[in-house]
């Protein structure tokens, strides 16, 4: 491996502190009483670790909320067009694109896929590695390709997901249902909370970037040059693609796939899974949406280790966006990569054995009184 530097360098010890959590509602466990966890500094400390105070605080807050989401009937008419454009593409990619046009499809769903993981994602949002300028300027371009709102703008929204996962002001709350955290967000106004809790986020490490100054200013005209005409004009001037063809696959269908594939990260990496590193919270570890986002379905392990740049710790052959990045680090334009040690890695799954069978005993001892009530009261 060739990170430089662990995120628990700093902390010698394990921890004892200790902090309240409930068990978040979304997790499979049926137990109700407030269970203090220990929660290890090397966790705790990291950049964007969840803020479970504040989570604890939302969700007693949520318990009174009467907010009804306010639907953006423009942003359901444009999904709408673009996913019916995206069916034509499909019907084309299947019948009638030339075969350099499908494999252009996926090299720009590549293309616009790690311009957000790599940068967005993991330099953006959660610094786990240092990039040089032609680098952030590679990222830039990619991302654009992916048209998911400028770099400074997701990653305000992808922090707020981290530190208050799961509650009013995580603009994809997985708690108001499988749609919403999938595309449902991208559909209505955001609740206040988001608003309210970002506003608290730094985020001058994003706003003194000159490039993404740069992109957020002139968003829209990249955007339309990025994620539309370069995928179209590409297999028209090379070889000779019909353009419409060439726009239906390589623009509108690549475009709803990489969407898709993203969103799911949001959505299906927190519901369908298993939780080694942290049983206590919704995201999971997926396998197949690692293989569908580059490496970002280790969502269990993400969620506890924020700021290591691998995102997972499964293989690097489906982390394709860690060896992007260890590339870059190979030739010095990416630095200062970021793990968590294998030691605590290994601790922080211990503790989640120690956990769920704390949770079996408490069910026991539940499932035992309920039951003794009931044949006092026979
Ligand atoms: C898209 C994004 O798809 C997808 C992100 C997914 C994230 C996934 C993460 C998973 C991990 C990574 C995995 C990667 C896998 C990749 C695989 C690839 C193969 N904090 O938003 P507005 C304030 S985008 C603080 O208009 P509304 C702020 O003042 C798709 N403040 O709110 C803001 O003004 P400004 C294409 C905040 O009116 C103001 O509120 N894009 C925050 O409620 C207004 O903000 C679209 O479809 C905050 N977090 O509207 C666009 N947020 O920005 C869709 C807001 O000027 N979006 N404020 O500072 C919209 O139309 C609107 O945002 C809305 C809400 C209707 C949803
Ligand atoms: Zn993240
Ligand atoms: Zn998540």
């Amino acid at each position: 491996m060739c990170e430089g530097e662990f995120i628990d360098s700093a902390i010698s010890a394990p921890s004892t502190t200790t902090t309240n959590m409930t068990p978040s509602p979304s997790t499979t466990t049926t137990m109700t009483v407030t269970e203090t966890v220990s929660v290890d500094p090397v966790i705790k400390e990291q950049f964007l670790a969840a803020e479970l105070e504040e989570v604890n605080r939302l969700r007693e807050l949520a318990k009174k909320d009467t907010w009804k989401p306010t639907i953006v009937w423009r942003n359901v008419a444009l999904f709408a067009m673009l996913h019916a454009g995206a069916l034509v593409g499909l019907y084309q990619y299947v019948f009638m694109a030339k075969w350099l046009t499908c494999l252009w499809c996926l090299v720009c769903w590549t293309i616009s896929g790690v311009g957000i993981t790599a940068g967005s994602h993991r330099l953006w949002s959660h610094k786990s590695y240092k990039a040089k300028m032609p680098l952030r300027i590679i990222l830039v371009a990619m991302n654009c390709v992916s048209f998911q709102n400028d770099i400074i703008e997701w990653s305000r929204d992808h922090r707020c997901h981290h530190k208050w996962t799961d509650t009013d002001a995580d603009p994809h709350n997985v708690n108001r249902g499988f749609f919403f955290s999938h595309m449902g967000w991208l559909l209505c106004r955001k609740h206040p909370k988001i608003k309210e809790m970002g506003a608290k986020l730094d985020l001058s490490d994003l706003t003194s970037d000159p490039i993404l100054a740069f992109q957020r200013k002139y968003y829209l005209p990249l955007v339309v040059l990025f994620c539309f005409l370069m995928p179209t004009a590409v297999p028209v001037y090379f070889w000779r693609e019909n353009a419409l063809v060439a726009f239906y696959t390589a623009a509108l269908l690549r475009y709803a796939v990489t969407l898709h594939a993203t969103w799911l990260i949001n959505s299906a990496a927190h519901t369908f899974g298993y939780r080694p590193y942290d049983v206590n919270i919704s995201p999971v570890e997926s396998v197949w949406t690692t293989v569908t986002a580059f490496g970002e379905g280790g969502h269990n392990y993400h969620h506890s280790f924020p700021q290591d740049y691998r995102t997972s710790e499964m293989s690097a052959l489906f982390n394709f966006t860690k060896l992007f990045i260890d590339f870059f680090a190979a030739i010095g334009w990416a630095y200062d990569l970021k793990t968590a040690s294998e030691e605590s890695i290994s601790r922080q799954q211990l503790k989640q054995l120690e956990e769920v069978r704390k949770q079996y005993e408490a069910n026991q001892h539940r499932d035992t009184t309920t039951t003794t009530t009931k044949q006092k009261a026979q």
